[in-house]
């Protein structure tokens, strides 16, 4: 086990003083504590993290710690890759890698043990020197990593596997002001969709509510489920194509922090989709699946942003009041949707996961 606080003594004594990064549930003990840092950023997804990195690289001449959880490594590889990379413009970076699905505990789920057996391999390849921290033994070699890391300007990365951090500091995030119950409004809607739909479940709490639904209220039975077990922030450009193929309607049931993560793609989704597709953004502030951490989203007009991508319709339900009425507006209303949901950031106890994923997939693709 690590001390947090330790870590991060290390860190400022090797004057690491700029973090941005991805929230991660391995890594939230560290993001809680580092919160209070002025130049402490979250960004949408890991290539962004890294860029951020590079950013203040090129105008402080300093090392940035740029942190997010393996399975963001995808997203991060670009910028490593083809800008950081010792190769190519070789920039000093310290990586904190929160180490999902790691070989000790392959008893993860599915999409985390199938990153986690080759995230070494890839950091390998990237040629990126690599320090597992499991004790607080290993923290002590912090500093020769980033000693090499800057006398040689080159990306270097500490992996950290589950349960690892421990920290005395109460996680501060408080809950939003919202009142509907994520499960609720998924439960009224299951109850009103038609029976021929497709529904795509953000990764995270949303997937496992609709799963927990569905496995214990058996009469729920409207619609087939594909819970995005992984792949983050890619709901909407599944979601949209299918209703591009499939007779049904396509239903996305998206988090905040998901639609941030390629919010890019929200565009090409509300222009590719068939006026079946509707969208639904799950909005509770932040990203609860991982700790709770702000996404900011609050920021955005999120009416006009719908409209202005071509979205036919924008819908809005921010009371139990409203629920039923505007539900059925949105399941009838035509063209491309989107309807906000602005749920608690309080999720049902003891969520179950998705595990039989090739059995979930055959039923999804069924008629
Ligand atoms: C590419 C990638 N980065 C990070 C994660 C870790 N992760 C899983 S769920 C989640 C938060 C999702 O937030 P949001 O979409 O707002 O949904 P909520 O958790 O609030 O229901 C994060 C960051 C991941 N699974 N994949």
């Amino acid at each position: 086990m690590i001390e947090v606080k330790r870590l991060i003594k290390i860190l400022d004594n090797s004057k690491i003083n700029f973090f941005s990064g991805v929230p991660d549930s391995v890594l939230k003990k560290f993001s809680n504590l580092i919160n209070s840092k002025k130049n402490h950023f979250v960004t949408v997804n890991e290539g962004s993290a890294v860029a951020m990195g590079i950013g203040y690289h090129l105008s402080t001449k300093k090392i940035p710690c740029v942190y997010f959880q393996n399975s963001g490594l995808g997203n991060a590889i670009n910028p490593l890759v083809s800008i950081a990379h010792e190769n190519v413009y070789s920039i000093p970076i310290l990586l904190i890698i929160g180490w999902r699905g790691s070989p000790q505990f392959n008893n993860d789920e599915p999409q985390h043990n199938a990153k986690g057996n080759i995230t070494l391999q890839i950091l390998k390849l990237l040629k990126i020197k690599t320090l597992i921290l499991r004790s607080n033994h290993d923290i002590k070699k912090i500093k020769n990593l980033i000693n090499y890391s800057k006398k040689n300007n080159k990306p270097v990365a500490c992996l950290i596997e589950k349960k690892t951090l421990v920290s005395n500091k109460k996680n501060t995030t408080k809950n939003n002001k919202f009142s509907i119950d994520r499960f609720k409004f998924i439960e009224n809607l299951l109850l009103k969709i038609e029976k021929k739909s497709k529904i795509i479940a953000t990764t995270g709490f949303t997937s496992r509510e609709l799963y927990q639904l569905r496995k214990y209220k058996k009469f729920l039975n409207k619609g087939k489920d594909f819970y995005m077990v992984g792949g983050m922030g890619h709901s909407a450009m599944i979601s949209s194509t299918i209703s591009k193929f499939f007779k049904g309607k396509s239903y996305c049931l998206d988090g905040d922090g998901s639609f941030l993560m390629h919010l890019g793609s929200i565009f090409t989704a509300a222009n590719i989709a068939s006026s079946k597709f509707k969208y639904i953004l799950l909005n509770n502030n932040v990203h609860e699946s991982v700790g709770s951490q702000k996404t900011f989203i609050e920021k955005i007009n999120l009416k006009d942003f719908a409209k202005s991508l071509r979205f036919k319709n924008y819908h809005l339900i921010k009371n139990s009041k409203e629920m039923q009425k505007n539900i059925n507006s949105f399941i009838k209303c035509k063209g491309p949707s989107f309807l906000e949901v602005r749920i608690k950031n309080k999720s049902i106890n003891n969520l179950e996961r998705p595990r039989d994923l090739i059995q979930i997939k055959k039923n999804f693709m069924s008629n």
